[in-house]
C-alpha cells in the first residue's frame, strides 16, 4: 500500500491533521518528531518541520527516504501577493521558485543555480485531484506560483518585486525545498496553502491572528485528498 507523507512546518499546521489520525505511532529521529498512522485506511505520515528551507529539505527527505512515504502533501498558510487573495484563500502551486537564492553577480536570473531550475513545478495528477475536490465542494481553489525564502516578508515593496521577478502569487519559506527535494527523488508531491496575511507591513498582526484557522482550511483540504487519493486506486 501506499504510503502519504504529509508535512507542514509548523504545529499549528499539522496538528488539524494528527487530531484526526487513527492508530498513531511517534517516532523521534533527526530531532524531529514523525506521527505515523491511518487516516480512514490510508497509511500517513505526518510532521512539522520547524520553519525554513533547511529544516523543510530536512523533513521531506526523511519522510521520503526514512519513512518511505512515495506522495507528499504540504499543508500551511501563506503570504498573499495577488490581490485575488484574501485571508483563509486556498492556493495551489503549479511551480515553486526560491527568491531568495541570489548568483545574478555572474549574469544568472534570480532563482536560479546551474543545474538547477527557477521554477519546479508540481505534479500535475494531484493537482487534478484538488481541482475535482474544489469543484465538488465549491470552493475557489488558486492555482499559481508560490516563491519561497528565508525570510517572513512583511514589506510590499519585496513583496512586490517577489511578484514581479518570479510571477509569484503567495510567498513562504518551505514549499520549494520540499520541490527540489521531491522533483530529485522522483516523488510526486503537492502544496497547498491557506492565506494568513498579504505580506505587507500587518503581515505579522495578522499572521497571529489568522494563523489557526487558515492552517485548518488548509488541513480539512488535504484531508480530503487523501480520501480521494485512496479511491483513486
Ligand atoms: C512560512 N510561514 C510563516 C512562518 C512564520 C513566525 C513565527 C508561512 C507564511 C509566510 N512566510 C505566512 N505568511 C508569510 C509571509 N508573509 N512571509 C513568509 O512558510 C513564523
Amino acid at each position: 500500500m501506499s504510503k502519504i507523507a504529509i508535512m507542514g512546518a509548523m504545529p499549528e499546521e499539522i496538528e488539524p491533521i494528527i487530531s484526526k489520525l487513527d492508530n498513531i505511532q511517534t517516532m523521534t529521529y533527526a530531532d524531529n518528531t514523525y506521527y505515523e498512522g491511518s487516516y480512514n485506511g490510508q497509511m500517513v505520515v505526518v510532521a512539522y518541520s520547524k520553519i525554513g528551507k533547511v529544516f523543510a529539505t530536512l523533513t521531506a527527505t526523511m519522510l521520503i527516504e526514512k519513512f518511505g512515504c512515495d506522495k507528499l502533501l504540504f499543508s500551511g498558510v501563506a503570504g498573499a501577493i495577488s490581490k485575488e487573495l484574501k485571508i483563509g484563500d486556498l492556493i495551489i502551486a503549479d511551480g515553486l521558485c526560491q527568491h531568495d537564492l541570489d548568483i545574478t553577480a555572474f549574469g544568472h536570473p534570480y532563482g536560479y543555480v546551474p543545474e538547477g531550475e527557477v521554477c519546479i513545478s508540481t505534479d500535475v495528477n494531484l493537482r487534478n485531484i484538488a481541482k475535482d475536490i474544489a469543484s465538488l465542494k465549491g470552493l475557489t481553489l488558486k492555482e499559481g506560483i508560490i516563491a519561497t525564502g528565508d525570510q517572513f516578508i512583511a514589506n510590499s515593496e519585496r513583496k512586490d518585486w517577489i511578484g514581479s521577478e518570479f510571477k509569484a502569487d503567495a510567498l513562504e519559506m518551505e514549499g520549494a525545498s520540499v520541490a527540489v527535494v521531491c522533483s530529485t527523488l522522483n516523488v510526486p508531491f503537492f502544496i497547498l496553502r491557506a492565506i494568513s496575511d498579504s505580506a505587507d507591513m500587518d503581515a505579522g498582526f495578522n499572521f497571529d491572528e489568522f494563523l489557526e484557522s487558515s492552517a485548518q482550511v488548509s488541513a480539512d483540504f488535504i484531508l480530503s485528498m487523501v480520501d480521494a487519493m485512496r479511491s483513486k486506486k
